[in-house]
């Protein structure tokens, strides 16, 4: 039983450490197409325009999540590049936002937790016609707000990976060392 606990445990351990290699290899070119924006990574589509369904399913598609913004930091960070990289301006892009399940409520698609973070556009949200239930990114003169659309509009998509800091795998590491630790000092007692 022992021996194949810490066979288990070595082929972790050599999992974590295969990723950290390759993390460090890659440098850059792993996290592409991903972005570095601020504090996260994001893959923003300006190829195909779809609904918000459509842009949830693209997202997970990239192991991702339809991006959830949360702090105004967040928000200036996505609004500078988006208005000063060619092609992002007069786009409208989908968030991981919705208040389907419950009217006026907004959620996070990506925890299913309350919105942290809003910055809406004059008058928004407005559920127009009982009938604007996703969230997404809209320019007014120039600049992003959010406002809620029919889920069926099809819309740009932007995508921010789950877990962007490198420091993650930190953690993972000195997780699994100290379960080791408690692992070993337990066989020893
Ligand atoms: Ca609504
Ligand atoms: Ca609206």
């Amino acid at each position: 039983m022992a021996l194949t606990q810490y066979f288990i445990l070595i082929l972790c351990f050599a999992g974590v450490l295969s990723n950290s290699i390759n993390i460090s290899n890659g440098g850059e070119n792993e996290t592409q197409p991903f972005i570095e924006i601020g504090s996260k990574y994001y893959l923003i589509n300006t190829a195909t325009t779809m609904n918000w369904f459509g842009a949830v399913l693209y997202c997970r598609n990239y192991d991702s999540d339809l991006a959830v913004i949360e702090s105004a930091a967040e928000m200036n960070a996505l609004n500078f590049y988006l208005t000063t990289n060619e092609g992002h301006i007069g786009k409208n892009f989908w968030l991981g936002a919705t208040d389907l399940a419950d009217e006026g409520k907004f959620m996070s698609l990506k925890d299913g937790r309350p919105m942290l973070y809003a910055k809406w556009s004059g008058g928004q949200p407005d559920n127009r016609d009982q009938h604007e239930d996703c969230v997404h990114l809209w320019p007014v003169h120039d600049i992003f707000y959010m406002n809620d659309n029919n889920c069926m509009t099809k819309l740009y998509a932007i995508c921010e990976l789950r877990q962007p800091k490198k420091s993650c795998d930190v953690c993972d590491l000195k997780n699994l060392m100290e379960r080791f630790m408690q692992h070993v000092s337990h066989c020893q007692n």
